[in-house]
């Protein structure tokens, strides 16, 4: 590693570069259950130019390359496995544009989603994606997982919002895809195949980002349910009457009083709830609330209005402290992310049940139902439930993939789901995209292991 030192040291200055083991390890981490892995160095990236110099650095030295921004992921995307050097874009947050003629924004890898909210609010503008971690999620990190978050439902993801990239290739290359109009069939869609690509093909360095007008008005309805099937059945019966709220999340039994701690009312009776919030004209938000309530009405035990911005607020900020206070649960959690079509939502919330019957690990259910995305959390407290773990992961999934579904809706493949990826998709699907892969990066130094399971990488390359 003296040599890659000595390399990242002459390319970019001795002040761009950690080496010494105790700042390394606070990049060795993300926010999903995948052991942190320090890596051997870390570049303070200030630029696309300090980009374009630590790969070239690093390709010499034939070291492992991995992005990092927020660190904040939840499928290992950024932990490096395989040593090299971590490339930290946090440093590059400057908003370099928001046009509100154009409705874009031009932003660096390392601004923190909710700044940017912020930012292109206070214009009359909006940036949907939303994941819960906004407040410390970086774009860099958002694009490189396609990042969603419950206003999904209504208005996508974040590929649905990147017109263009700039980024490095391995080779140092520094390359613009896409475009800043919102409309373009100009060659092949590169800028969509990058989104979503986990900082496995190039790293980005600065995006071009359509906005919308921010909607005037919203109302956050909480709907309330004898049990979970109930949830669901409210959640296929929205679907099948096109009401189209911006989101619908659901909250099993087992996260209800995660949601009552943080001061929200909960009826006793409730087993289950909706957060289902519209927006829009005021009228038409007026609307949209009633005929949801009419729709919920057969299953649902209340239907609650949000009455003003601050009890709206508590909502939202119980929701999002789902994560960590489910971890609080238990000594051990894994999180999935798994997505199935929306009809089936009862049905996996029945299989959920059965294998926690069957297998004796706790399973509890949150997420972006009205798109079928549930994060379905195993909990346990003794290691040697693990086996039973993996047979319920395993379980899981392939009801899942029998579903129709897919393994993972909005927190990536990264290390934690590669292993499940020929349950999924057809060998073919995977062969080609590791020759997509070998195209942009021919030695397979950027982000390795991640995506494709590790075995079969090395197996390829004997
Ligand atoms: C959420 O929706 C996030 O809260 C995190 O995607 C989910 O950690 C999780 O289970
Ligand atoms: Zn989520």
């Amino acid at each position: 590693m003296d040599k890659l030192r000595s390399l990242l040291d002459r390319a970019l200055g001795p002040s761009k570069v950690l080496t010494s083991p105790d700042a390394c390890l606070a990049y060795a981490g993300d926010d999903s259950d995948q052991e942190p892995v320090a890596p051997d160095a870390v570049v303070l990236a200030s630029s696309a130019d300090d980009i374009a110099k630590a790969v070239r650095a690093a390709s010499e030295a034939e070291v492992p390359i991995v992005p990092r921004a927020g660190g904040s992921g939840k499928s290992g995307g950024c932990v490096p496995v395989a040593g090299g050097v971590v490339i930290a874009t946090l440093g590059m947050n400057a908003i370099q544009e928001i046009s509100r003629e154009e409705q874009v924004a031009v932003v660096q890898p390392g601004v923190i989603l909710g700044d940017l909210h912020a930012a292109v609010e206070a214009e009359g503008m909006f940036f949907p994606p939303d994941p819960n971690s906004l407040r410390m999620c970086a774009l860099g990190g958002n694009i490189a997982e396609n990042a969603a978050g419950p206003r999904a439902f209504k208005y996508g993801s974040t590929r649905d919002y990147v017109l263009g990239l700039e980024v490095v290739l391995v080779d140092g290359t520094q390359l613009r895809t896409g475009k800043r109009t919102v409309k373009g069939v100009t060659g092949y869609d590169v800028t969509s195949l990058l989104v979503g690509s986990e900082g496995t093909l190039a790293i980005t360095t600065a995006a071009t980002l359509r906005l919308i007008p921010k909607p005037h008005a919203v109302t956050t309805l909480l709907a309330l349910f004898p049990d979970v099937q109930a949830s669901g059945r409210a959640v296929s019966a929205m679907i099948a009457a096109g009401v189209r709220p911006r989101c619908i999340e659901l909250l099993d039994e087992g996260t209800l009083d995660a949601v009552r701690v943080r001061g929200v009312a909960v009826d006793e009776r409730a087993r289950a709830m909706l957060i289902i919030e519209v927006d829009g004209e005021p009228s038409d938000c007026d609307a949209q609330a009633e005929r949801i309530g009419e729709v919920c009405a057969a299953e649902a035990i209340d239907i609650l209005v949000a009455q003003d911005a601050a009890q709206r607020d508590r909502l939202w900020e119980a929701r999002r402290q789902l994560s960590p206070a489910t971890r609080a649960m238990a000594r051990f959690k894994i999180s999935e992310d798994v997505v199935v079509p929306r009809d089936r939502i009862p049905a996996l919330l029945e299989e959920t049940r059965a294998i926690e019957r069957e297998t004796g690990v706790r399973m509890i259910t949150y997420g972006h139902a009205g798109d079928g995305n549930l994060h379905v959390n195993l909990l346990w407290n003794d290691e040697e439930l693990l086996p039973r773990v993996e047979e319920a992961l395993n379980r899981l999934f392939l009801s899942v993939v029998g579903m129709r579904g897919t393994l993972t809706g909005e927190h990536g493949v990264g290390t934690s789901k590669a292993d499940f990826l020929a349950m999924e998709q057809q060998p073919e699907l995977i062969a080609l995209q590791k020759r997509i892969k070998g195209v942009f990066d021919p030695k397979g130094l950027l982000n390795p292991h991640k995506i494709f399971p590790r075995r079969q990488l090395e197996a390829a390359s004997v």
